[in-house]
C-alpha cells in the first residue's frame, strides 16, 4: 500500500508544480486561444494529421465512391478493381488495391512534391480523387466483364471533369474532357473493359505495356481442351482480344521489359504478338541499347506523341527482388529504380488513363511489391498532372454526344431474376454485412 500511495502523492506535487509554472500556464493559454479565437477553423485545429493516421484513401486524397456519386466532378481519379480470378497461376491481386492504399500513406498533397518532375501533382491545377473500388464479383467471369464495362462506362462517359467549366462548349455538350483514371488492380484482364470504355470516347488507343510478359497470346494458346467464351477472358489474352475489338492503334505499341518463356519450339509467340502490332524491348536491353535513358528514348521514337496513349504498369515487369508479391514472377528484371525513370520520361505524351495490376499482396508480406504500385500511381498522376487538361483535338465532339452508356435498367437486366429480392431482404435484415 504504501510503495503505491508515496508514487502517487509525489506525482500530484510534481502536476502541481507544472501547473504554477509560468511557461507552463502561457502554453495552456495558448492552446485555450486556439479554440476560442474566430480565425481558427476545425480545419485549422483538426485538419492535419499523421501518415499513420486516418482512413486510408490513396495518398490521403479526398474520397467518394464515384460510382455512386454522380454529381462529383474531378479530373484524375484512383480507382480500385479488386478482381484476380481471370489469372493463370497464383491469384491474390484481389488485395492489391488495399494494399497500395495502404503502402500510399506516406504520401500526401502536404509532402507530394516530385523532386524529379519538379511539381507536386496533388498541389496543382487538377482535382485529383480516389474513387474508391469497383464492386465486381469473384464468382463469374463473364458477369465480372460486363460489371467491369458498365463501370468505367459509368465513370468516364457523361461526367465532365472539372476543366470542362472552362470549356467553349454549353453545359448541355459538356461531356467534353472526360476525367482520366488511374486503376488499380486487380489481375491484368481489367485492361480489356478498360480499353472498350476509352475506345468509345478517344478511338483506337496507343498501349504502352510494361510487363514481363507478351499478354498478347490468343485464348488458343492456353494448355486445355476445354474453353468457353469466359475462359478465353484471362489476363495472358486480353491485349489480343482487344485488338479483335478494334481497340488498340495500328502502331505506336510496345512491350517494355519482356523477359517471359515463350511457347514451343520457335518464335511463333512473337509473330502473333507482330500481328497483334506490338514492338518488343526486353528487359536485357537495358544492358546493350544504352541503358535506362537507351530504352526510353526507343520508346519515344515508336510512339506517337500527337495521339492517345494508355500506359499499363504490370509490376511484374520488376525483378522479383523487388516485387515478389505478384502472381506470375520472372528473374531478371527492372529495379523499381529503373522503372521510375522510364515512366518520368514519358510526361510529355498524351496520357488517357493508366492502371498498376498484379500486385498481390498475400505473397509478400513485407510489402515491398505494394510501396511499389504506390510510387508507379504517384509517377502516372504526376504525368498526367504535369502535362495538363487532356488537348481537346483527342476526341470527337459528335462521337462523345452520340455515346450511350449502359443505363440503370440495362444493368438491371444482368441481374439474377431472384436474387435482388433476396438481396434487398438480407440487406434490410443485416445491413452490408448480411451476405
Ligand atoms: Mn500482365
Amino acid at each position: 500500500m504504501v510503495s503505491i500511495v508515496v508514487p502517487l502523492l509525489a506525482m500530484t506535487t510534481v502536476l502541481q508544480s507544472v501547473a504554477s509554472n509560468p511557461i507552463y500556464n502561457q502554453h495552456e493559454q495558448q492552446v485555450q486561444a486556439q479554440f476560442q479565437s474566430q480565425k481558427e477553423s476545425l480545419q485549422d485545429v483538426w485538419g492535419q494529421a499523421w501518415p499513420f493516421q486516418g482512413i486510408e484513401s490513396f495518398a490521403h486524397l479526398p474520397h467518394s465512391q464515384c460510382l455512386l456519386n454522380r454529381s462529383l466532378d474531378f479530373d484524375i481519379g484512383v480507382i480500385g478493381v479488386p478482381f484476380d480470378t481471370a489469372t493463370t497461376y497464383r491469384p491474390g491481386a484481389r488485395f492489391g488495391p488495399s494494399g497500395i492504399r495502404r503502402s500510399s500513406q506516406r504520401q500526401s498533397s502536404m509532402r507530394g512534391f516530385n523532386f524529379r518532375a519538379g511539381i507536386n501533382p496533388y498541389e496543382n491545377w487538377a482535382k485529383v480523387v480516389d474513387c474508391g473500388d469497383i464492386p465486381v464479383t469473384p464468382m463469374d467471369n463473364g458477369l465480372a466483364l460486363k460489371q467491369m464495362t458498365a463501370a468505367y462506362e459509368n465513370l468516364i462517359i457523361n461526367r465532365p471533369s472539372t476543366n470542362s467549366t472552362n470549356h467553349t462548349l454549353t453545359d448541355e455538350q459538356s461531356l467534353a474532357k472526360p476525367p482520366r483514371f488511374v486503376s488499380l488492380g486487380g489481375d491484368h484482364s481489367i485492361l480489356l473493359p478498360i480499353l472498350r470504355t476509352l475506345h468509345k470516347v478517344y478511338g483506337e488507343i496507343q498501349v504502352i505495356h510494361f510487363d514481363s510478359h507478351l499478354d498478347t497470346w490468343s485464348p488458343s494458346k492456353f494448355p486445355s481442351f476445354w474453353s468457353s467464351n469466359t475462359s478465353d477472358f484471362n489476363h495472358g489474352s486480353m491485349i489480343w482480344l482487344a485488338k479483335q475489338e478494334g481497340l488498340i492503334a495500328p502502331s505506336g505499341n510496345l512491350h517494355v521489359g519482356l523477359r517471359t518463356r515463350i511457347a514451343g519450339t520457335d518464335w511463333d509467340d512473337y509473330d502473333e504478338d507482330d500481328e497483334v502490332g506490338f514492338e518488343r524491348i526486353h528487359a536485357d536491353d537495358i544492358l546493350t541499347r544504352g541503358g535506362v535513358q537507351g530504352i526510353a528514348n526507343h520508346i519515344l521514337e515508336i510512339v506517337d506523341a500527337d495521339k492517345p496513349v494508355y500506359i499499363s504498369v504490370d509490376i511484374d515487369v520488376l525483378d522479383p527482388s523487388s516485387a515478389p508479391g505478384t502472381g506470375t514472377m520472372e528473374c531478371g528484371g527492372f529495379l523499381s529504380r529503373e522503372l521510375i525513370y522510364l515512366l518520368r520520361k514519358l510526361e510529355d505524351l498524351n496520357i488517357v488513363g493508366a492502371d498498376v495490376v498484379e500486385v498481390s499482396p498475400p505473397y509478400d508480406p513485407l510489402e515491398i511489391t505494394q510501396l511499389a504500385g504506390a510510387q508507379v500511381a504517384y509517377e502516372l498522376i504526376t504525368n498526367m498532372v504535369k502535362k495538363g487538361p487532356i488537348n481537346d483535338k483527342l476526341f470527337n465532339e459528335e462521337r462523345l454526344a452520340s455515346i450511350e452508356t449502359m443505363n440503370v435498367k440495362d444493368i438491371a437486366e444482368l441481374k439474377h431474376p431472384n436474387k435482388g429480392n433476396v438481396f434487398k431482404k438480407y440487406q434490410r435484415q443485416y445491413g452490408r454485412g448480411g451476405l
